[in-house]
């Protein structure tokens, strides 16, 4: 994968093209995310140089390369909704896919505030200085057009984003948790290719998207935050029964003692739950993510539990389950777009609707009547 020669030069560039100066927009549906280091060509970023219209060759040629600019554009195609882009990006994928998988993935998840994105950091920039590569991606169903309401805030990463053994993707912009979840499980991937060895996925507790990172990752993070009340710790219970490690953080200054003594209540209350992953016992640990005191150590458990689950096969088992969950899951979103894309269904629907809700018709018959028509019109 090393014929330079015939690959567009991804470096700044476009000296001697004539069409250097005109200006058109990266593939639609999604964003570059962050670029090197900052400074660098903030000109050239707002106004993306035309380039030739890349070939499926010179994204995978990019991407295996490790190349920051191809992983962005690479990811970018991968999000877009358009038809044409989908069909080269299941191709790009097709071919990455093979080189994927050699990384730990960590969800990271709590409530806004918690000190998530400023761990990811401290635990990015610990991890870049050992060596490692570092991806950090969001899953953000409820943000929009601007991209990314969790890592909108770049602030909080400011350090990480500069470092180029780093590289941070904000959440896929559009619609359905669905939606974003095809797109981020195919960035992990991706990413992956493009040889980072650490996927970092940032998600709140909205809806159901923890749930739904913990079925694109091998160990799942739960920050906590000491003081919260009863009320919300019976909330995260559910949350807590994902967990593979809890930190409690912010574990600095007057707030130290109340963080360990929030880490030993919640080792008590763990007691109780069943682990999340066969063979691991969940455990709370605590951390600054300010001072940096105790990211070594969750580095260190988290390193544990791949030996321990790579040794026992679960991790290679949660894998090949999640691919198979993806599958289904994507299956299902392609169902159920299909049935309210249905022209038939859109035609009947208002009619059934108001009859259901003004009792009417039975819910089932109004079941009937609607699986009727989208059957009856699609052949099957
Ligand atoms: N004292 C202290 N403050 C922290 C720590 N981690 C995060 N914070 C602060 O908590 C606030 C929320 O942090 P942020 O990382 O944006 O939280 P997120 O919403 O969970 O991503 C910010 O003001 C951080 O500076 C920590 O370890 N100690
Ligand atoms: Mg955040």
């Amino acid at each position: 994968m090393s014929n330079k020669s015939d690959k567009p030069d991804w470096a700044p560039k476009d000296a001697g093209n004539e069409f250097a100066t005109r200006v058109i927009h990266g593939v639609s549906g999604g964003h570059d995310g962050m670029r090197g280091p900052v400074g660098t060509e903030a000109q050239a970023n707002k106004a993306i140089p035309r380039r030739r219209r890349l070939s499926v060759d010179d994204y995978v040629g990019g991407v295996l390369a490790g190349d920051r600019n191809a992983l962005g554009q690479a990811i970018t195609l991968v999000e877009s909704n358009a038809q044409a882009h989908m069909e080269m990006a299941q191709e790009v994928l097709r071919r990455v896919i093979p080189h994927s998988g050699r990384s730990i993935r960590i969800g990271i998840t709590g409530v806004p505030g918690a000190g998530k994105s400023t761990f990811i950091e401290a635990l990015g920039l610990y991890l870049c200085e050992r060596g490692h590569r570092v991806a950090v991606l969001a899953v953000d169903p409820s943000s929009k057009v601007t991209g990314g309401s969790i890592l909108g805030d770049k602030t909080r990463m400011e350090l990480l984003s500069r470092d180029l053994r780093a590289f941070i993707r904000p959440s896929p912009s559009s619609g359905t948790l669905g939606g974003v979840t095809r797109k981020s499980r195919e960035t992990i991937l991706v990413c992956e290719a493009a040889g980072f060895d650490v996927i970092l996925v940032e998600t709140v507790g909205v809806g159901q998207s923890e749930t739904t990172v913990r079925s694109m990752v091998d160990f799942f993070l739960l920050v906590m935050i000491a003081g919260a009340g009863d009320e919300l710790q019976g909330i995260k219970k559910g949350i807590m029964e994902l967990a593979d490690a809890l930190l409690v953080n912010k574990a600095d200054g007057d707030n130290k003692p109340r963080a360990k003594a929030a880490k030993l209540e919640y080792n008590r209350a763990l007691h109780y739950l069943a682990p999340a992953t066969d063979g691991w016992q969940t455990r709370a640990y605590s951390c600054s993510s300010l001072t940096g005191e105790g990211i070594p150590e969750i580095w260190s458990i988290v390193e544990a539990f791949r030996e321990k689950t790579v040794e026992s096969g679960v991790l290679e088992k949660r894998r090949r389950a999640q691919t198979l969950d993806w599958v289904y899951s994507m299956v299902e979103e392609h169902l159920r777009a299909s049935f309210f894309q249905h022209a038939g269904v859109e035609r009947i629907r208002a009619e059934i609707e108001h009859d259901v809700t003004w009792g009417r018709m039975p819910p089932t018959v109004a079941v009937q009547h609607l699986i009727a028509e989208f059957e009856g019109n699609t052949g099957s």
